[in-house]
């Protein structure tokens, strides 16, 4: 039995979206936002999964529902993230945001993602809002300011904040770890956590040096936290959510630093300030509010009601590495300047590919461009392929858990659910409409109904409550799988029924006629009804359905979905378009190429050059005897710096740390790593070995590397970290 909330007389099917938030009636309005994609690369398909596509349906379901909604998002150009893409890409950061704004702003619209407003936060209008925040919150005494030393790199004269500034993780041991977060468990980290850190900037081990920064106090808001989230939201919000943050009031909150020094992002506001900017992950969410502001500018709104009134509904889509700003340090920063808190944040976990981590290093990802190139910009391709990628992102959506994209699944589920199901099921009822009804909608009559009729009737007005509660529940696999449940049960009640076989023996019995009829009736009214159901999920496969009934897209405004009277009886329909194409064997193999390929390249190889193939053994060389080993002085050393060697494919230019002294090696390994990921490695040098000159550089030394049979390289280490120039023997 559905439970009814006392607190409310909206019931939707089975739950009361208001189950812990007291209010008579429904939100006045709703602010939808999406995760502000830091604008240093191309975003791929995980992201798209976890913060775009949910946060659109959601948007698109409101819509449909006349509701008043603002669905915001942008790009979030500040931080070291940028100037360091900058680094890597010889350009300014300046070149950076703009063409990763554009770029991406584009990819969300091939997509449809349909953001009310995409704004960036380099716009000035952006940076004044910033600037108030932080001015609000400072004038009212709620930062605290606090003298540290910080890491700082002498080489290019910077503090080492954030990106800037990379080691080895102190929780899982990767050396993929930065001064905020470890890029391999997702660890919230700072700088003074990181096992032997380096400067991204020039590889070289920083100095501390003093420094001030604002602080936000967030143990001061700790009771409030508390009753918010751990109470108050404990039964509507994520498990997942709630639980991590649990673990993070329960582990003590720390004091956070909102400044930053920097020469990129918003300046903070102050007179004793200079050279320091506010931290990007102070800003950036304060870019809901200016992309809000942008958006009424643009419509001749007010903006102020949607972050001031509480009758406001805000719901913060993201993945699940950025929980923590989004539902404890972003939300004490609204409680403190006055604005709404937001009603849920439903965050994904991640999204893998074809059973590994999606990974930009290792060029294992599927970029949403890649998708938009190879499906939707070809030939057969268009908005049925922009469906068929929501349909299958929404339905292994990782709502609850990690979840996989392959090849073959999204070829599974576009043939065997769109296309066999949802497409075939919509399809047939036009072609039978036509050969069996002329081409208009026929007529049903009430007497001669059957049982069959009654729960096809059922089901329809059924699900329209089933999907509500899915969505107001932001559980969109759920609906989206109800949808199809509904296609699946009108393919039944047309097997059922027959009417082709009806049809046959009309001559005999021509009552048949109209048994015919009321089936195609029932067929085309439960056709508009999907039509109006699926809308949110797919936008492009409902127009295309509301072009084939020749009506307006009015009809997909969700109160018409549950309704019998969709089609008026007389009205005649165009023929049917297939809705989806198939995707054939060979496009899932040229993928699954296209992916090994990636990786092989980010190895540095070219795929047509050497394709994957084990490498036959190597003869052993010439005997030698013991005086000749003897002779070779090995010693182990840190690696401290790496760059590439203009005009020289294969060689990087490495920095050695042995100790005793520092050595400048060439080594052959460019084509397998990048300079970023050999700082800080341990290896074993040649370390007697006569100097060489190669592109007008002198080569001190030699480091031991070992090939594997597929020729890929590794470093030969002690097994221990141990101190750089222990001799090795
Ligand atoms: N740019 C991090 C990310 O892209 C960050 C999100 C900001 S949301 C205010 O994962
Ligand atoms: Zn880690």
């Amino acid at each position: 039995m559905p439970k009814k909330c006392p607190k409310s007389f909206i019931t939707f099917g089975y739950f009361c979206r208001h189950e812990t938030i007291p209010m008579n009636h429904l939100p006045k309005r709703y602010l939808i936002t999406s995760a502000l994609p830091y604008a240093n690369g191309l975003k791929h398909i995980g992201h798209l999964a976890g913060a775009y596509i949910p946060a659109d349906i959601y948007a698109r379901y409101l819509r449909a529902q006349k509701r008043d909604v603002v669905f915001v998002c942008g790009s979030d150009e500040h931080g070291t993230a940028i100037p360091i893409q900058a680094m890597k890409e010889g350009t300014t950061p300046q070149a950076i945001i703009d063409k990763y704004h554009q770029a991406m702003k584009e990819d969300f619209a091939d997509l449809q993602i349909s953001f009310d407003v995409y704004h960036r936060t380099s716009d000035p209008l952006h940076h004044e809002t910033s600037r108030e925040f932080f001015s609000y919150l400072h004038e009212r005494g709620e930062l605290e300011t606090k003298e540290t030393e910080q890491y700082y790199d002498e080489a290019s004269d910077t503090f080492l904040a954030d990106r800037f500034i990379k080691g080895t993780c102190p929780h899982c041991k990767s050396n993929r770890a930065f001064g905020d977060q470890c890029e391999s468990c997702g660890t919230a980290l700072s700088p003074d956590e990181l096992i032997d850190p380096v400067s991204t900037i020039s590889g070289n081990k920083p100095i501390k040096k003093k420094t001030s920064h604002w602080y936000l106090p967030l143990a001061k808001h700790e009771q409030f936290l508390r009753d918010w989230i751990l109470d108050q939201h404990k039964d509507d919000w994520r498990p997942s959510v709630v639980g991590q943050c649990k673990s993070w009031i329960d582990g003590g909150l720390q004091s956070r630093a909102v400044t930053r020094d920097l020469n990129w992002g918003v300046q903070v506001p102050l007179e004793d300030a200079a050279g320091k900017v506010l931290y990007v992950w102070f800003d950036a969410p304060i870019g809901y509010i200016s992309a809000t502001k942008q958006w009424a500018l643009d419509n001749d709104k007010d903006w102020k009601p949607y972050w001031y009134d509480n009758d406001t509904q805000l719901v913060h889509f993201i993945g699940k590495d950025n929980i923590v700003f989004h539902c404890i340090i972003f939300p004490v920063m609204l409680k403190l300047h006055g604005n709404v808190l937001p009603t849920n944040v439903p965050a994904n976990e991640f999204l893998n590919l074809e059973g590994d981590k999606m990974s930009t290093s290792r060029n294992w990802k599927l970029e949403m461009r890649d998708f938009i190139n190879d499906f939707v910009k070809k030939e057969n391709g268009g908005d049925q392929c922009v469906d068929m990628l929501r349909y299958y992102l929404t339905q292994i959506a990782p709502e609850s858990k990690d979840s996989e994209f392959t090849w073959k699944g999204f070829q599974d589920a576009v043939n065997s659910e769109l296309v066999s199901i949802f497409g075939n099921y919509i399809n047939r009822a036009f072609v039978l409409m036509h050969k069996l009804c002329g081409g208009k909608v026929p007529r049903f009559v009430e007497e001669l109904a059957d049982e069959k009729d009654h729960q096809l009737v059922r089901d329809i007005a059924e699900m329209k409550s089933k999907v509500e509660a899915s969505l107001e529940h932001y559980k969109f696999r759920e609906g989206l799988f109800d949808v199809i449940d509904l296609a699946r049960k009108g393919n039944k009640y047309m097997q059922e029924k027959e009417p082709w076989i009806l049809a046959k023996s009309l001559a005999e019995n021509p009552g048949n006629q109209q048994k015919i009829d009321n089936c195609m009736h029932h067929c085309l009214q439960l056709a508009a009804n999907l039509a109006v159901l699926i809308n949110p999920f797919l936008p492009s496969t409902a127009k295309k359905i509301c072009g084939m009934m020749k009506v307006v897209d009015k009809m997909l405004d969700w109160e018409n979905a549950g309704s019998m009277k969709l089609l008026s009886v007389g009205y005649s329909l165009r023929e049917p378009q297939l809705l989806f194409r198939k995707i054939e064997d060979e496009e899932v193999a040229q993928q699954m190429e296209k992916l090994k390929a990636g990786l092989i390249m980010a190895e540095g190889k070219s795929a047509e050059n050497n394709p994957v193939e084990e490498k036959a053994p190597q003869a052993l060389k010439g005997e030698i005897v013991y005086d000749d080993f003897a002779k070779i002085d090995l010693r182990s050393g840190i690696i401290t710096s790496a760059q590439k060697v203009p005009k020289a494919d294969k060689l990087l230019q490495l920095e050695v740390d042995l100790g005793f002294e520092k050595r400048t090696i060439l080594s052959g390994i460019a084509m397998h790593f990048q300079p970023e990921e050999v700082i800080g490695k341990q290896v074993v040098v040649v370390a007697n070995l006569a100097p060489r000159k190669m592109r007008g550089i002198d080569s001190n030394g030699m480091i031991l590397m070992a090939e594997d049979k597929e020729g890929k390289l590794h470093f030969v280490q002690p097994e221990n970290a141990i101190a750089p120039g222990a001799t090795v023997s």
